[in-house]
């Protein structure tokens, strides 16, 4: 996408200048907390499909995120179809056994036992989608020529924060999955060998019968993860 031509700086008026007084700000803050507060992480899915294009409205705010160089080093495959999705889940539960079955070690598999993980994973093919994400370690010039891509791990995680807060706020519920190692993605969804899968995403409607483990409605109080210095 990026022309070695185009390299000079060429600075614009800030569009969509935004100028909110402290009491719309404070009331804007509050509002998306209590959105995002509202956000949790769900394996059991109703099945009922979801039209690909909330989908890919949600995927084009998570092409918004801030990123090193503006190089933008992600891509995205949206999957809804049904065999895929079943190939995709019996690839990660062979995965996951091994992970479960003494790979993880006894200390990680301590920590997961709160939140009730094991190798089965029907969220997979109950979800109506899937959505990898892929960080791109290098681009390419049309012509084949590499560039690097900067801040690689820190720009492909503010996407997929913004992807995750995106499809919560259209009201799908998502789980991001990370079966490890999960290379087989990349080899199932033909990309190229720039690109290292970072996480699938499980999006659908949470089930009216879903559950979730009470642990995770724990979250740690403001004063335990904010420093102030006025
Ligand atoms: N990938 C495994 C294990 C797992 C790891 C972490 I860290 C989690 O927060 C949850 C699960 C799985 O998906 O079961």
């Amino acid at each position: 996408m990026f022309s070695r031509d185009a390299l000079a700086y060429d600075p614009i008026p800030l569009p969509d200048h935004v100028d909110l007084d402290d009491a719309e700000a404070r009331a804007a803050a509050q509002a998306f907390f209590d959105v995002m507060a509202q956000r949790h992480t769900v394996r059991d899915y109703d099945t009922t499909p979801i039209p690909r294009d909330i989908i890919e409205t949600c995927i084009k705010t998570a092409g918004r995120a801030p990123s090193g160089a503006n190089h933008q080093p992600w891509s995205f495959a949206a999957i809804s179809n049904p065999d895929l999705k079943a190939r995709i889940r019996a690839e990660a539960e062979e995965e996951e056994r091994r992970f479960y079955d003494g790979g993880a070690g006894d200390e990680w598999i301590k920590a997961l036992e709160p939140i009730g993980t094991n190798d089965h994973k029907p969220h997979l093919t109950d979800a109506p989608w899937l959505i990898v994400v892929f960080a791109q370690r290098y681009g390419e010039f049309e012509d084949g020529t590499r560039y690097k891509n900067y801040y690689v791990p820190e720009s492909v995680g503010i996407a997929c924060g913004f992807l995750i807060a995106a499809l919560h706020h259209a009201g799908l519920s998502v789980l991001t999955h990370t079966p490890n190692p999960m290379k087989f993605l990349k080899g199932t969804l033909n990309r190229p060998a720039s690109e290292k899968p970072i996480m699938i995403l499980a999006v659908g409607k949470a089930r009216a019968d879903a559950q979730v483990p009470a642990v995770a409605k724990i979250k740690k109080p403001l004063e335990e993860i904010l420093t102030v210095w006025e």
